[in-house]
């Protein structure tokens, strides 16, 4: 059976692209989401994320009829879920748990509508065991349809879990081209799944189950977050030993089998920074590794605002008639990584906060992808390069956004990402 209609749920930086590269191919699209003012933007055949290239996609869609977006799911041959899995914040400083309630609320708004012969994929980064949890709520949902989990591959209803693996910025590209992991419950499910993928997938489609499937993902992200701690504790080494870490790694990575990622503030975005504690929380006794880099990466941000007392420090040592109070720091950046918008578990943003809180004097943001800043920001402002190159005394650089590179501040610098050096 075709995929004449295809419903996506959660109408974010995975679902909105992964729909209108469905509706581009000429697909029926319904786009679901709980975000009215999305709902609203996107049948206006404008986006209300930043990312390169989907503007026109969406527009063409929507203006042609083929991707419409609504608050309540309808009827579909497809549904794929695209929802948040953001973690449970431990208050006690203990493991992150996942926080699957997006994932229920979703299976419970599409049950009503299934029908025998449609395929449910799970596209969110999920735990271990999610595709099966999401299985079980259709069911019980829907005695009606047989699922899986009891009917095997005579099911009514497919499912499998795929996930996403696109980099935010280049995700038009990526999802095409990208291999996808595809982990179905049965055979037929991860035929079904590869079938829709197909209509726009030009990378392969490799077939496993759900349990792996979910653990590639998870060991995907865990990977980078490691690497990625081994070079900020190689920031902090080096930063001790008086050794300039950005020309290291340059020097290190000149071996064959040597290839050390960059330092920076920390980790941040809703992905690399989440996902590694989905396994930890899973096996805390054995994942040592991917527990300690999280724990170096979160750690990272806490270490340049000691870097930011000490060049305020330095500042009035050399200017002694000036009090903390006269002191204007700049922040560079306030995204999870160069060039966009995604303001999501970054750790530019972190450290302003915390930079804001502890300092008297004025703290001032530069964001070129944003035009206001966050509610919870205090007193900083929001500035241009230039109102920030001729009024602040310490600039902070927390994010290589392609507008502070050719900058370099006359003033005293802290540089997280060995730009300005
Ligand atoms: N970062 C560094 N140093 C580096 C590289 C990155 O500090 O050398 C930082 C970035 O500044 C950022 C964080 O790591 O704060 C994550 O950025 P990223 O570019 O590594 O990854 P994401 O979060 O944008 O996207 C990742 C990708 N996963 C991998 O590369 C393994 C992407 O393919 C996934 O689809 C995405 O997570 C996701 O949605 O899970």
């Amino acid at each position: 059976m075709s995929f004449e209609t295809i419903s996506v749920i959660g109408l974010g930086y995975i679902g909105l692209p992964t729909a209108a590269m469905f509706a581009s191919r000429k697909k029926k699209v319904i786009g679901v989401d709980v975000n009215q003012h999305a709902v609203d933007t996107i049948n206006q055949g404008k986006i209300h994320i930043v990312e390169p290239e989907l503007d026109m996609i969406v527009h063409a869609a929507v203006t042609e009829g083929y991707l419409k977006a609504t608050i309540s799911p309808e009827p579909a041959d497809a549904f794929l879920i695209a929802v948040p899995t953001p973690f449970k914040k431990n208050t006690n400083g203990g493991i992150p748990e996942p926080d699957l309630s997006y994932i229920e609320s979703a299976s419970k708004a599409i049950a009503p509508v299934l029908k025998k012969g449609d395929l449910v994929i799970l596209e969110s980064t999920s735990p271990v065991g999610a595709t099966e949890q999401m299985a079980e709520w259709l069911a019980s949902s829907r005695p009606d349809l047989s699922f899986p989990q009891s009917a095997g591959e005579t099911a009514d209803v497919s499912i499998a879990h795929c996930p996403e693996r696109v980099l935010p910025g280049h995700v038009v590209r990526e999802l095409v081209e990208n291999d996808r992991v595809i982990g179905g419950m049965s055979k037929q499910c991860s035929d079904r799944a590869v079938e829709l993928y197909r209509i726009f997938v030009e990378g392969e489609c490799v077939i496993t189950n759900a349990r792996t499937a979910e653990m590639a993902k998870l060991t995907e992200n865990s990977s980078r977050d490691v690497q990625i701690a081994f070079a900020n504790e190689l920031s902090i080494i080096c930063d001790k030993l008086d050794i300039d870490v950005w020309e290291l790694i340059k020097l290190a990575n000149r071996h064959p089998r040597v290839n050390i990622l960059q330092p920076g503030p920390g980790v941040g975005g809703h992905c690399i920074a989440v996902d590694p504690w989905f396994i930890v929380s899973k096996t805390p006794d054995d994942a040592k590794i991917i527990h300690t880099a999280r724990l170096v990466n979160d750690g990272k941000p806490e270490w340049v605002v000691e870097k930011v007392k000490m060049a305020i420090s330095d500042f009035l040592q050399q200017n002694t008639h000036k009090t903390v109070k006269d002191v204007t720091i700049a922040c560079y950046g306030l995204a999870f990584k160069p060039d966009i918008d995604d303001l999501r578990e970054s750790p530019a943003l972190d450290i302003t906060k915390m930079i804001a809180s502890m300092h008297s004097g004025i703290v001032i943001a530069v964001e070129p992808n944003v035009n206001q800043l966050p509610i919870n920001m205090g007193d900083v402002v929001l500035k241009d390069i230039g109102d920030a190159l001729s009024e602040a005394d310490i600039s902070v650089l927390l994010v290589d956004h392609k507008e502070f590179r050719n900058i370099k501040p006359q003033t005293h610098i802290v540089d997280t990402k060995g730009i300005w050096g």
